[in-house]
């Protein structure tokens, strides 16, 4: 396979909502390039990139894959991504390593929710954007309505560069406003077409649309102000050079419009992509250097080589699949590489590029490119590849942190260990989960952005590495803290044969502010407890509490000063100290007013605004407290801290709600006291589960 140098390559983010249709589009745009040789169809599970087992069942991407055509002898990388919010880690991956956007709408629905999160970070990436109006036809898709929609809620930049031709079931093509010439295709999935002149129809509409576009580009330029006050107007070649400029300053996103099921002017998508999007070439990219300061470097083919690894896929027969991107120099198949973040090496075998799951071996990736790696030992999503003396390395891509954590178990005996070794695969693959064993049940947890992200993984663990699991309801991780201050005394003393046991002290216990966890303040003068035996007392309250004092959950957030307490010359030993510290704390906090802590979320809800109220009534209900509401179009976004455990049947409820049109986000806040009547429950709970149990020895 050939080698491609910056300048010829393009390295595109497909992002937006889900189910706007852009791993349809990259069906669409594979086969056009003539990168496949079939159309493939997300609707009959024979699309290049949802090529996952759960993605096919799905019909949903849950995880960004990379594809590539040759078009005009430019390559082409296209990284389809994820548009569900649990899922959209990976669309911020993707877009950290592209060198634009195609933000792809549907035109029923206009600008969706996660339209405006993706667009938000393009922008904030300074990345160029393209729009594309796909669906267009169906049924009620209108260009006007679907650019009004995108030019308010995510910028007035959005300028469309085409017409449609006919409508519904009808769109057969497009009126280029910058060629202005008229594209028609048969609309059989073929993408063979006919160009004619500008329709009679539509040529008035054609030359204002265009007229609007040239102003907008005139606008992006002050030359070009110029000479548009000058002329008039700008010639084709300024218009031409003048988009370009505009479109990679970020001052214009053009519009484009399409069908990718129907494969109607989607071949113009590849032209736009070609033509108006930045080379790697044209881009310096952000890195840092040895003493973490950003900067910004030119790309080179030659010179020391710097590769940046975005994502890692865990497949159950090739190992692990690295894929990475060659900011400079380059890489060569069978060598052997240094990874920075880690000061190990790596051996490279084959190097890959991807097309979906099918690689194709290449001999080297040259500084611009994206490619993929099997079986390197211990490097990882986010390491840098690189030569010290390239004098830099790439900043890591922040995931988000769990925010729901579900106990699982094997469904057959025996299957723990193939659990663990799996799930640290899947981490690997996906940095939003977390995979642990809780320290106090022993349960196996498993956390995740939501319960659909939580269904997935284990989804994939069954049909990748062949374990079941059942999920049991997910649990919420309580504390227990004092309210008071309180005095305290625990005495240990047995007399058993001969040799006896003697322990005693006194203690103090007091609230600290949230998040101090646990203090041990040694305040012990002259000896009423001999030094060695201190640490012995500190670690029998540090056992106890961690096991709790309610409800079984660790208490935190306080201090214990041992003050006094005394000792017996013979009887005294460690563990008659320790059994003393765990008297004298579970006395103390029967009285220091034991209280139970929860998490409190953040949550961010969007959703179409007639449902609003509907949606604060509920968060009411759920002990929610509003903090914001903000509009945006004819959507609503809604601010609240509401405790975890009313948040756990949420998505449920927001689907069944809004019909799947709202959406929700929510990430851990602070612990705050449980209100007295539910904490009766929860203890309530904990005694219920404990009946059987045999009561611990103190
Ligand atoms: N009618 C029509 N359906 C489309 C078009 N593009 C995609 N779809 C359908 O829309 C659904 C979602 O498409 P998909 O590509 O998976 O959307 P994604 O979530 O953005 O990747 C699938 O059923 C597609 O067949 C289109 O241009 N016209
Ligand atoms: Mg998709």
């Amino acid at each position: 396979m050939k080698v491609y140098d910056a300048a010829s390559i393009r390295n595109v983010a497909l992002v937006g909502h889900s189910g706007s249709g852009k791993t349809q589009l990259a069906a669409a745009l594979l086969f056009d390039a003539g990168a496949v040789n079939r159309f493939g169809k997300v609707d009959e599970g024979t699309s290049v990139t949802d090529y996952d087992d759960e993605e096919i069942a799905r019909k949903h991407t849950l995880s960004a894959t990379p594809a590539w055509c040759e078009w005009n002898k430019v390559k082409i990388n296209l990284i389809d991504t994820p548009g569900m919010a649990n899922f959209l880690s990976d669309a911020r991956a993707a877009l950290n390593i592209a060198d634009a956007a195609v933000v792809v709408i549907d035109a029923v629905a206009g600008a969706e929710v996660q339209t405006e999160k993706v667009w938000a970070e393009a922008e904030t990436l300074g990345l160029p954007r393209l729009v594309v109006i796909n669906r267009l036809d169906r049924e009620r898709a209108s260009l006007d309505r679907a650019l009004a929609s995108v030019r308010e809620a995510c910028s007035r930049i959005v300028t469309p560069v085409q017409l449609p031709l006919g409508e519904e079931k009808n769109f057969r093509g497009v009126v280029d406003l910058v060629s202005m010439k008229a594209y028609l295709y048969k609309a059989d999935g073929s993408n063979s077409v006919t160009e004619s002149a500008v329709p009679g129809d539509v040529a008035d509409a054609a030359a204002s649309a265009r007229e609007t576009l040239i102003e907008m580009v005139a606008e992006a330029d002050d030359k070009l102000m110029e000479r548009f006050f000058e002329a008039g107007t700008l010639t084709q070649e300024e218009l031409v050079g003048g988009l370009r400029t505009a479109v990679l300053a970020g001052k214009i996103a053009p519009a484009f419009v399409g069908s990718s099921t129907l494969n109607v002017a989607i071949p113009l998508v590849l032209d736009a992509i070609v033509n108006y999007l930045p080379s790697p070439a044209e881009r310096p990219f952000r890195a840092v250097d040895a003493a973490k300061n950003e900067i910004a470097r030119e790309p080179s083919a030659t010179g020391p080589y710097a590769a940046f690894v975005w994502k890692t896929v865990a497949d159950p027969f090739a190992g692990r699949i690295t894929l990475f991107r060659v900011y400079t120099g380059s890489l060569k198949a069978d060598s052997t590489v240094h990874n920075l973040t880690r000061d190990s090496s790596e051996r490279l075998g084959a190097l890959m590029v991807m097309q979906g799951k099918t690689p194709t071996t290449v001999p080297e990736l040259r500084a611009g490119d994206l490619g993929a790696v099997a079986k390197l030992k211990d490097t990882l999503t986010n390491d840098t590849l690189a030569e010290k003396a390239a004098g830099l390395s790439f900043m890591p891509v922040k995931f988000p942190e769990p925010v729901l954590s579900y106990a699982i178990e094997p469904k057959s005996r025996g299957d723990e260990d193939k659990i663990s070794t799996s799930m640290h695969r899947l981490e690997e693959e996906d940095p939003t989960i977390r995979y642990a064993r809780d320290p106090q049940t022993h349960e196996l947890l498993l956390a995740g952005q939501g319960q659909l992200h939580i269904e997935v993984t284990v989804a994939k663990l069954k049909r990748r590495f062949g374990v079941e699991v059942n999920l049991k309801p997910p649990r919420i991780p309580y504390r227990e803290t004092i309210t008071a201050r309180a005095e305290a005394h625990g005495r240990h003393k047995k007399q058993t044969g001969g040799h006896g046991q003697f322990g005693d002290c006194k203690i103090k216990l007091e609230p600290l502010p949230r998040g101090s966890e646990f203090e041990f303040v040694d305040d012990i003068f002259g000896g009423a407890i001999p030094r060695q035996y201190i640490p012995a007392v500190e670690k029998g309250i540090q056992e106890t509490r961690v096991r709790g004092y309610l409800a079984g959950y660790p208490v935190v957030d306080f201090r214990v000063t041992v003050f006094d307490g005394s000792f017996h010359a013979v009887d005294s030993n460690e563990l008659s100290f320790k059994m003393a510290g765990r008297l004298a704390f579970r006395d103390g906090m029967s009285r220091a007013r034991p209280t139970i802590l929860e998490p409190v979320m953040n949550v961010e809800i969007h959703a179409p605004s007639d449902f609003a109220g509907d949606l604060m009534g509920d968060l009411n209900g759920r002990r929610g407290r509003i903090s914001g509401m903000d509009s945006r179009g004819s959507n609503t976004v809604i601010r609240a801290q509401v405790p975890m455990a009313e948040m756990l049947t949420y998505e449920q409820h927001l689907t069944s709600v809004t019909g799947g049109r709202g959406s929700y986000h929510m990430e851990y806040s602070h612990y705050d006291e449980v209100p007295s009547h539910l904490q009766t429950k929860i203890i309530a709970a904990y005694k219920a589960e404990r009946a059987g149990e045999e009561v611990e020895e103190v």
